[in-house]
Formats: C-alpha cells, sequence, structure tokens
C-alpha cells in the first residue's frame, strides 16, 4: 500500500508537522493553552488531516512513534515561545488508544519532560471516555502514573462516550472537554444547552475544569460564559495554526 510506505518515511523525512488552536477563558481573551493538532506535510497530496492518516498509523503500530514525537515537539515548542516571549501557559496532545495502551508511556513521557526541560504542569494530555472505559483498572493505573509525572489529564469529546460516573470521580483527572456536537447547537437549540449546562454543573461538582470546543459563533461563546463555562476553543477564538502564527493569532482574539 503506497499510504503505508509513505506514512513509514514522514517521520524520518520529517512530513509531520503540528498546528496549535487557542484555548481562552470564557472571557475570550485570557489565553489559557493551546491544543497541538497532528498534520502531515504530504510532498505531493500537501496537506493530509488527521482523518486521513491517524487510523492507518494506528494500525500499523506507528502511533506509538509518531505519538512521541508529537509530545517531543509540543514541549520542544513551549521552550521556543517562551525563548521568543510569547506566553502560552500550557500545551495539550492527543492520545490514541494504543499509544495509552503501551505500557512504556509513563516512562517515554517522563524522558521527554527531562529532556524539554519545561515544567510537567504545562503539558496536558488529551483522552477518550472510550480509551478509559476499556479497561478501567489498567486505565486508573495508567493515570495514576501519568499524573505523578506533572502533566494535568483532559478528557475530550466529553459526553459522546460512556463514562460511569463512579469511574470520572475516582480517575484522576482535572478537565472536560464538552464535544463540539454539543457546542453546535447552542444557543437555541434547548437540548444542546440542557447537555452543556448538566456537563458543566457535573464538571465543577466533581472539582474538574470544563472547556467548550468548536466555539464557532459570539453567541456560543456568550451562552458558555453566562453558564459558567471556564474556558472556550474554536473557530471563532482562533483556527489551528503553525507555531510561527500563533501569536498573530492570539493577539487577535475576540
Ligand atoms: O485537527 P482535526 O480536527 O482534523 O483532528 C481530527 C482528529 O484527529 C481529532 O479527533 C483529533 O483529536 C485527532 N488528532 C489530532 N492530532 C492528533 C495527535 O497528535 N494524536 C492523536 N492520537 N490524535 C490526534
Ligand atoms: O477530537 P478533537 O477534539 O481532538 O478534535 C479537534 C479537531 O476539531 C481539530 O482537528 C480541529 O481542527 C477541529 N476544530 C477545532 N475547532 C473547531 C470548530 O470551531 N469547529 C469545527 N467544526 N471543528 C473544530
Ligand atoms: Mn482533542
Ligand atoms: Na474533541
Amino acid at each position: 500500500l503506497e499510504l503505508e510506505s509513505d506514512l513509514r518515511h514522514a517521520l524520518e523525512q520529517q512530513q509531520f508537522v503540528l498546528h496549535y488552536q487557542p484555548q481562552y477563558l470564557a472571557d475570550g481573551h485570557t489565553l489559557t493553552g493551546v491544543e497541538a493538532l497532528l498534520r502531515w506535510q504530504h510532498p505531493s497530496r500537501g496537506l493530509v488531516p488527521p482523518g486521513e492518516f491517524i487510523p492507518a498509523l494506528e494500525e500499523l503500530g506507528l502511533i506509538v512513534e509518531v505519538g512521541d514525537w508529537v509530545i517531543g515537539e509540543a514541549c520542544r515548542q513551549i521552550g521556543n515561545w517562551e525563548r521568543e516571549g510569547v506566553v502560552v501557559p500550557k500545551v495539550s496532545v492527543n492520545l490514541s488508544a494504543r499509544q495509552f495502551a503501551d505500557g512504556q508511556l509513563g516512562q517515554r513521557i517522563a524522558g521527554i519532560l527531562a529532556f524539554s526541560k519545561i515544567a510537567p504542569s504545562r503539558l496536558e494530555l488529551e483522552l477518550t471516555e472510550s480509551i478509559l472505559m476499556q479497561d478501567v483498572g489498567g486505565a486508573m493505573r495508567m493515570l495514576d502514573a501519568l499524573k505523578q509525572l506533572g502533566p494535568s489529564i483532559a478528557i475530550d469529546d466529553f459526553g459522546t462516550g460512556y463514562s460511569s460516573l463512579n469511574y470520572l470521580k475516582q480517575f484522576p483527572i482535572d478537565v472536560l472537554k464538552i464535544d463540539r456536537s454539543f457546542v453546535d447547537g447552542l444557543p437555541e437549540g434547548e437540548q444542546d444547552g440542557q447537555i452543556a449546562r448538566a456537563i458543566i454543573a457535573m464538571a465543577h461538582s466533581l472539582s474538574l475544569s470544563v472547556i467548550a470546543e468548536g466555539v464557532e459563533t459570539q453567541a456560543q461563546l456568550n451562552f458558555l460564559r453566562e453558564h459558567g463555562c471556564d474556558e472556550v476553543q474554536g473557530f471563532y477564538l482562533g483556527r489551528p495554526v503553525p507555531a510561527a502564527k500563533l501569536k498573530a493569532s492570539i493577539s487577535n482574539c475576540k
């Protein structure tokens, strides 16, 4: 398969890049961090979005190696911004099921953090509910080990999976990310509004912070702010951009 051999070469040929999407307090002004999103700069196909190659990376088992690169690059970039005087408090990276299932993940993240010399609390790890619920005992041990290293833990796409509240309470997590499918219908959609409010209330009752993703309009931002959502992320506030463009993006924020 052409895709497979292309992907096998992509890492060594340095064709992967990270784009960064800003995250703000619900005031829409105070930058709290960025989410790192993987892209593939293919020599002939151009910029390939992750949906078209991450599943293949997973199947080929290459996601572990590429995932290490993502975490290392994100940490390196935090250091770069610091030297350039761009204040980016933290960077979140997405972890796939295969990475999380790899018993060496903790050791590898510890090594990456030590090498990059950033404060470990400036790294956030995003996992979906389904990854955590596949093997609750194993997930609990892995999360405990990862938390000990210093990064914060966010549950991505929250509300689309099937978390048990009992486990949510026990997992050492810090942040719930309201899935953008619930933000879509705001502010008019009654169901989406109720779901968003329920997630915000639940997060706060568990002492978790809550961020809404997929915010595309001022009206959505207003709704989320008025209902106590802590942070926001979405095209309205800033699209994912290459590192070099982040400074311009955050100075144009709403
Ligand atoms: O950037 P975009 O919205 O197209 O991302 C599509 C999907 O790819 C999202 O579910 C996102 O979480 C995932 N994704 C983006 N970057 C990474 C990455 O570095 N690692 C993993 N495992 N998934 C990623
Ligand atoms: O699954 P995850 O939440 O990691 O997916 C992140 C993806 O969502 C990224 O690929 C990013 O491009 C996309 N995204 C970010 N903000 C918005 C938005 O406001 N609207 C839409 N439709 N997609 C968004
Ligand atoms: Mn994510
Ligand atoms: Na998401």
